[in-house]
């Protein structure tokens, strides 16, 4: 009998926008929406205690017509999530700014994600941005398919037809930086100890390598989001990047530094 699954609570947007303190992050209920899953696992490790409100889907509300996001276009003038709010600081809407944020507010004794030593920052930011940033690996994924949400992120013929070799070039980075870390010792993306490039890449990675429900349980809500990153690990050209080492990476992050299986509320299956 699977273990019970934790069911988070989750505020309004309203409500988070009027509390005054406390980090409160915007998520889908069910749903690791893989920015969202990213920045819950750097609070995880942070120790950062969070609030989940709930992300207004696209689309008009039926009773009122009115733009499900406007409020959080008012508030952030943009409608992705995850959005981070921390006391009555000015909203976080960017991985970037997540990041220092969450590294500042971390409770003591918590790891370093951003490296003090400056080559290796420099190696740290450069290996999330191949992930995270624009036409990066995700912004790839996102358009492997034709969707509404690859329409908002760019699609067209010729960018989706050049998404599987970039994401394969951006996967075998990675693979070779691990290669060159084991040589010198290291399970880590940078230096000899966990930093946010190797959250933000075992989390990311889950788009294009799906791991097992003991790490990412299915909900009745994930279920096509699931489908969608398995089928991307099939793309023969990513498929054709995928080790054996990238695979090991993932989980021995997950399952040794992140919270597993993910709490994500929803409706389990
Ligand atoms: N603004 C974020 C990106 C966030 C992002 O792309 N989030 C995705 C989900 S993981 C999203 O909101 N997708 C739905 C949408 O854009 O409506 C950043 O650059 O760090």
């Amino acid at each position: 009998m699977p273990e019970q699954m934790e069911s988070p609570e989750f505020i309004t947007l309203d409500q988070a926008a009027a509390m005054t303190a406390g980090t409160r992050v915007t998520f889908v209920p069910g749903i690791p929406a893989m920015y969202s899953e990213a920045l819950k696992n750097i609070c995880f490790v942070k120790g950062v205690p969070l609030i989940r409100v709930l992300h207004p889907r696209m689309g008009v509300d039926k009773a009122t017509g009115e733009d499900r996001q406007a409020k959080l276009y008012e508030l952030t003038a943009q409608t992705s999530l995850p959005t981070m709010f921390h006391d009555e600081e000015r909203p976080r809407n960017v991985w970037i700014e997540q990041l220092a944020l969450a590294e500042r507010i971390g409770a003591a004794g918590t790891p370093t994600l951003i490296p003090d030593n400056f080559e290796r920052r420099a190696e740290l930011f450069g290996l999330c941005a191949i992930v995270l940033a624009e036409d990066g690996l995700v912004w790839n994924m996102r358009i492997l398919v034709d969707s509404p949400l690859g329409q908002k992120y760019g699609f067209s013929a010729e960018a989706s037809g050049a998404a599987p070799g970039k994401i394969a070039e951006i996967i075998t980075v990675l693979d070779r930086r691990l290669e060159a870390q084991e040589q010198r010792g290291s399970s880590y993306l940078v230096g000899d100890a966990l930093t946010a490039a190797d959250i933000y890449w075992a989390t990311l990675s889950m788009s294009v390598l799906p791991p097992l429900p003991e790490v990412m349980p299915l909900t009745q809500q994930n279920q096509g989001m699931l489908k969608f990153f398995e089928a991307n690990s099939q793309v023969p050209e990513i498929a054709g990047a995928l080790t054996n080492r990238i695979e090991k990476h993932q989980r021995f992050i997950l399952t040794t530094h992140c919270e597993t299986p993910a709490v994500l509320g929803g409706d389990p299956l």
